[in-house]
């Protein structure tokens, strides 16, 4: 919320913390033209009656409307809690504080590069899960994933009844077509660090300019690297940050830190970068290539909105990160024996997690719990 937001803007002075990184939250919305929602969706559900998030590609006309109506109501009710910011806008603010390195709060500037990445996000995803069906009136809403390594997927989930798609080289790279698209869906929070360092990141439109990564082209993860990530034997392990060997850490191989630098926590701010040579790979890399990183002729720098701390901003973060959730799902499927470490960086299976603090890691390693699942084969 914003009042808990400027006490960190006060203290960020700098940075562009995670410009390199990926991830993140933005923006949020206004605009009205939502259509009212009174269809209950038809969704798949398991054989003990949890409903499943489905692959963006097998979701009806219907299904995705109602999941587009939900967004764009989110992105038009105010916040219950702080009328002053919509209510898709208090996620993007808690994604973006979630790179401080405000410390006195509690464990909050780990949330990405540690052992709580997926629990945290999972948690945040269940909470956006819950905003949707309440808006909404529809409880059968669950969150689409968008399976990266599969083209038909991904050709799914930028149509103009889903995400949109790619941003227009004529427009700035804004996105123009879909139920998002500039004039339509406008951003109203923007990642304090990412404006200040003037990369265009408070543009109150979605961008995304796919595969573009500072002059070189990027791809999206293969099925060869979901294979790999998923045979790793551990959840993390030491020193449980973007350092942590993806052949041992899980966490750390999905995430798609290899050979990162420390987290630079002198502006304030999370700063992760990498080593040059080692790119992003799995979950970062698909912020990356979503959004794009690119110098204009004039030498300012850009990016697309998946890239800042408030990549949330971008309505396909959920889809992408559904798809993250259920990679970890298969993962502790085939690897029951394997649950988050006893202790690690500070983290307890009974920890408490920032901002919510009514939740505990323990309590969300289960997705039936959470009141959703995925397929198991796929
Ligand atoms: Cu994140």
């Amino acid at each position: 919320m914003h009042d808990r937001w400027s006490r960190e803007a006060v203290a960020a002075v700098s940075l562009v913390a995670a410009l390199l990184v990926g991830a993140v939250v933005v923006g949020c919305s206004s605009n009205s033209g939502t259509t009212a929602l009174s269809t209950v969706s038809t969704v798949a559900e398991s054989s003990d009656g949890v409903l499943e998030r489905q692959n963006a590609k097998d979701l009806t006309a219907e299904q995705k409307a109602v999941f587009v109506g939900a967004l764009r109501k989110l992105q038009t009710t105010p916040y219950p809690g702080d009328a002053s910011i919509s209510w898709y806008g208090e996620f993007l603010s808690e994604h973006s504080e979630a790179f401080s390195c405000d410390v006195a709060r509690g464990p909050v500037g780990a949330v990405h590069n540690s052992p709580l990445f997926l629990p945290w996000h999972r948690e945040f995803l269940s909470r956006l899960e819950n905003a949707l069906q309440q808006v909404s009136g529809d409880p059968t809403i669950r969150i689409p994933y968008w399976d990266w390594t599969d083209p038909d997927s991904t050709a799914a989930v930028f149509s103009p009844d889903l995400m949109g798609g790619d941003g227009d080289p004529q427009q700035n790279y804004a996105v123009t077509d879909g139920p998002f698209a500039k004039g339509t869906y406008t951003i109203d929070f923007f990642d304090p660090p990412a404006v200040q360092e003037g990369v265009g990141a408070e543009q109150p439109f979605l961008v995304r300019r796919f595969g573009a990564f500072n002059g070189t082209t990027i791809s999206l993860p293969t099925n060869a690297e979901v294979d790999e990530a998923l045979a790793v034997a551990g959840y993390d392990v030491s020193p449980w940050d973007a350092n942590a060997d993806s052949h041992h850490s899980f966490r750390n191989n999905l995430e798609g830190w290899r050979d990162a630098m420390l987290p630079d926590c002198s502006s304030g701010w999370q700063d992760v970068s990498e080593v040059e040579g080692s790119p992003h790979t799995m979950h970062n890399v698909v912020h990356l290539w979503t959004g794009g990183m690119w110098t204009d002729a004039s030498g300012a720098k850009h990016s697309g909105s998946m890239v800042p701390n408030s990549s949330p901003a971008d309505p396909v973060f959920f889809l992408h990160h559904a798809q993250v959730d259920r990679l970890w799902f298969l993962w502790q499927k085939q690897h029951p024996d394997q649950g988050f470490p006893a202790s690690a960086a500070g983290f307890t299976p009974q920890t408490l997690m920032w901002p919510w603090f009514d939740r505990t890691i323990a309590s969300v390693e289960s997705t039936e719990a959470l009141g959703y699942t995925y397929a198991v084969t796929n």
